[in-house]
């Protein structure tokens, strides 16, 4: 009888989670190569970025990733063209486009391995999309490990020195 129980509890379990799956995912990303989010209804819910450029201060990596925290917002990611083109309208609006600044890839621990910190996730996970100015990055010195925008103009990806100061991106993604 005990086992009994225990084989349907399993198979609850099991058609729960398939379920799941299948209707929604948690929100792990605003890609939306990553699923149909969840909201908090469980019911799917569309996602807008927005992004938001820092012109006033000039910091280091770490510097800008919790600046951005404290905004309530994130150290920016560029998952799809179309983020890209976002980015370029909110450069072009702000107190100064022309770059650099910084956003939020690093292959910090994990030399050659870029992941956004601000959402944990490899850069290019599952979309493939990807900006590198041609020859980027390259690491230089042996020790670049952020990436930034607008070093040369447009809003290409280079790798640089943590620890420069710079200007900076952050995000916001909210449901609507
Ligand atoms: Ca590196
Ligand atoms: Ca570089």
């Amino acid at each position: 009888m005990i086992l009994r129980l225990s084989l349907y509890g399993y198979l609850f379990l099991f058609v729960s989670c398939l379920v799941k799956v299948t209707l929604c995912t948690p929100i792990i990303d605003e890609d939306p190569s990553f699923g149909t989010p969840c909201s908090d209804l469980g019911q799917p819910a569309k996602l807008k970025k927005q992004y938001f450029v820092h012109n006033n201060k000039e910091v280091t990596f770490l510097e800008a990733w919790r600046l951005c925290q404290s905004y309530g917002h994130r150290l920016a990611t560029v998952t799809s063209e179309e983020d890209n083109e976002l980015l370029e309208k909110a450069i072009a609006k702000s107190s100064n486009p022309k770059g650099p600044w910084y956003i939020g890839g690093t292959d910090l621990g994990s030399e050659g391995n870029f992941l956004w910190i601000s959402t944990n996730t490899p850069v290019g996970y599952l979309s493939g999309y990807l900006n590198y100015s041609p020859g980027q990055p390259d690491n230089a010195g042996g020790n670049e490990n952020c990436l930034e925008i607008g070093r040369w103009g447009g809003v290409v990806w280079n790798d640089v020195p943590c620890d420069w100061r710079q200007r900076y991106i952050c995000e916001y993604v909210s449901r609507w």
